[in-house]
């Protein structure tokens, strides 16, 4: 499924519009944080007002792309916007990392997204599933527009692009994203410093609990269901929180044979218990419909999702279902 990207329709909302409202999944990964802090630089840049909520805030490996510190984690009480941009997400109320108010209230909404499962909810909507990364839309935007990209601004794309291609190792990795990384780069980003951060660099706390998802891993369906389970008391025991785990899953897919892999964090938040699950699969396998069966959403390949309720019982009930969706068909990639 290819898209007319709606330059034009974004550029005048652009142009007719003068405060801005941003925000992206909850959750944030580095292509949501990225090409979100661009937006907001570019538009500003245009003497626009541009306000960027995330309600989970930064994740740390992406606290190093510049103004990261300008994301809110709330909108200021009672304020209106003209238009609001939700990006890398399909842009309904339980899946925007902010008050659905400032959308609902915008006199017109932009959805810029490449997840399959997005729908066309809003005045303008550019979903793009053929995209390898919402950065990547943000940059082809920022191009046609004509809108500069300075060096803080590639950096935030290349984050992007690196976050959604496992920097440049997945099979999205296409001509138009080495062309994109390459020019971007030429404007400043630093491709080296992304890899480390977003990638490869680890706190003590957060490898000592890569050590105990590991020792805890265990296999099923002759080795082709890997996961494991992390407890609260697990986050305990290192005194570190959830989003330490970030990548651990990726460990469990790369092992031979693995064709689903999944992390379980017990959580508890404002609902009570919950589970938190990430899973990655062989594309024929498509994360993105199993993830959708617990209600969430994601990628062919990179999906995950929540389920309320004791973190034991979700732990098996996910499971068993892991087992039989290895042994069903299931639709393939449509682009
Ligand atoms: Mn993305």
């Amino acid at each position: 499924m290819m898209s007319v990207p709606p330059f034009d329709a974004i550029g005048a909302a652009i142009e007719r519009h003068q405060s801005f409202y941003i925000t992206t999944h909850v959750g944030p990964d580095g292509d949501a944080v990225g090409p979100a802090l661009a937006l907001k630089a570019a538009l500003e840049a245009r003497g626009k007002s541009a306000t960027y909520v995330s309600r989970d805030g930064v994740p740390q490996s992406s606290r190093f792309v510049p103004r990261s510190g300008e994301v809110l984690l709330a909108p200021p009480a009672g304020a209106r916007y003209d238009c609001a941009f939700v990006l890398d997400c399909d842009g309904t109320p339980n899946r925007v990392a902010s008050p659905y108010e400032p959308i609902q209230n915008a006199r017109e909404r932009v959805l810029i997204d490449h997840h399959r499962t997005s729908q066309p909810i809003f005045e303008i909507n550019w979903i793009d599933p053929s995209q390898a990364a919402t950065a990547m839309m943000i940059y082809a935007l920022l191009r046609h527009l004509e809108m500069p990209i300075t060096s803080d601004m590639a950096q935030g794309l290349l984050t992007g692009l690196s976050c959604d291609t496992g920097h440049f190792r997945f099979d999205n990795t296409s001509p138009a994203v080495l062309e994109a990384a390459s020019y971007l780069v030429a404007r400043g980003a630093d491709p080296s410093l992304v890899a480390f951060r977003l990638f490869d660099e680890r706190s003590f706390v957060s490898t000592q609990l890569l050590g105990i998802a590991l020792s805890k891993m265990q296999s099923a369906s002759e080795g082709q269901l890997v996961w494991t389970a992390l407890s609260m008391q697990d986050f305990l025991s290192v005194g570190t929180g959830d989003e330490s785990v970030e990548n651990v899953v990726n460990f469990l897919r790369n092992i031979k044979g693995a064709r689903l892999a999944m992390i379980f964090r017990e959580r508890r938040d404002e609902t009570g218990l919950a589970a938190r699950v990430s899973v990655r699969s062989a594309p024929e396998l498509r994360a993105d419909l199993f993830a959708g069966e617990f209600g969430g959403g994601g990628h062919a390949v990179a999906a995950g999702f929540r389920v309320r309720g004791p973190f034991d019982n979700t732990v098996k009930e996910v499971l068993l279902r892991a087992q039989e969706w290895l042994e069903e068909p299931h639709p393939p990639i449509a682009d």
